[in-house]
């Protein structure tokens, strides 16, 4: 029998309802894609190819792609996605023993786990499974996790969902690198700044609507928390849960303020520049980034009444 456990109150911050897969190729040379650097204009630029590529299969099964492009200047890798199961995919063979990460590829929160799970090297042990959430498969709902939300793990026979306890669920449960500290003071710093991501996204999103300047206040809280340790560019000096839980939200507001507000938010902000500059040195990061302008276009219908 399934057990749905999920402590958190679930809310309606839904940023993403979009459905269609992002392009995840990427040369795998680039040390570092800053979100609007010649870098990242390759790395997204190759959008006909691989649609092309995909309209030849049909997206309602967990279908392996193939993995590998060549391209003649840079070597350029296809991560093996599954694409997304819709209304009319059947379910995968539910409480198997499988364990499986329910995520759609434009959700930020989903996104948190997805990082989490490749960081650890979990590729293997966690297997991806995308929805597509304008056109949900009603079982995701009535069999699996009635929440209806994404992400959710099934593991051992139970789903939880929530991202910020699955992150922490998947460092403790699996194996791999620790991601969280487990030992004051290092511990209650990390909690302390876990627990601003609530008033962080509320507090830039409020203001795509007023004065821009008041997103300041959220992201002098990240330089300010960032200039704690001076041992590397994230929170705890090395990378860690608190960067995940920020990294794809950060992803999000940096284009869509530069673009629809000019405003830079790593203007004034030198720990927070390099902080970006070292989450996209993290390959388990960088390989579940979507293109800045999709999400730019996504935000703009989303925040904004008449784009
Ligand atoms: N608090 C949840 C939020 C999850 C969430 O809102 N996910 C969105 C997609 S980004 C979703 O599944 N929306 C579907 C819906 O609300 O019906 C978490 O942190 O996991």
């Amino acid at each position: 029998m399934a057990t749905i456990s999920s402590s958190l109150p679930t809310n309606n911050n839904s940023i993403f309802s979009v459905s269609s897969r992002p392009q995840f190729l990427f040369p795998s040379s680039l040390s570092s894609l800053p979100f609007i650097s010649t870098a990242t204009a390759i790395q997204f630029h190759n959008h006909s190819l691989i649609n092309k590529f995909h309209l030849r299969r049909r997206f309602n099964s967990v279908t392996k792609l193939p993995t590998t492009i060549a391209m003649t200047t840079t070597e350029w890798v296809q991560q093996d996605l599954p694409p997304p199961l819709t209304s009319t995919s059947p379910p995968p063979s539910l409480f198997d023993g499988t364990t499986r990460l329910y995520i759609s590829y434009k959700c930020p929160y989903a996104q948190r786990v997805w990082i989490t799970r490749n960081t650890k090297g979990l590729q293997d042990k966690i297997q991806l499974v995308p929805i597509d959430l304008q056109d949900r498969p009603s079982w995701y709902k009535d069999k699996l996790y009635p929440p209806n939300k994404v992400p959710s793990l099934e593991h051992n026979n139970e789903v939880r969902g929530e991202s910020l306890d699955l992150i922490k669920y998947i460092d403790t449960h699996f194996e791999g690198p620790s991601l969280f500290p487990n030992g004051s003071p290092d511990k209650e710093f990390a909690e302390e700044i876990l627990s601003y991501t609530d008033t962080f996204y509320k507090t830039v999103v409020s203001s795509f609507k007023g004065d821009v300047n008041e997103a300041g206040t959220a992201f002098d809280y990240l330089e300010n928390v960032l200039s704690k340790y001076d041992l590397g560019p994230f929170f705890l000096g090395e990378f860690s849960l608190v960067d995940i839980a920020y990294a794809p939200f950060v992803e999000r507001f940096q284009p869509f303020l530069m673009d629809v507000k000019n405003y830079d938010i790593t203007l004034g902000r030198p720990k927070l520049a390099a902080w970006i500059e070292g989450i996209n040195n993290i390959e388990g990061y960088r390989i579940t980034r979507s293109d800045p302008k999709e999400l730019v276009e996504s935000y703009k219908k989303r925040f904004q009444a008449n784009p």
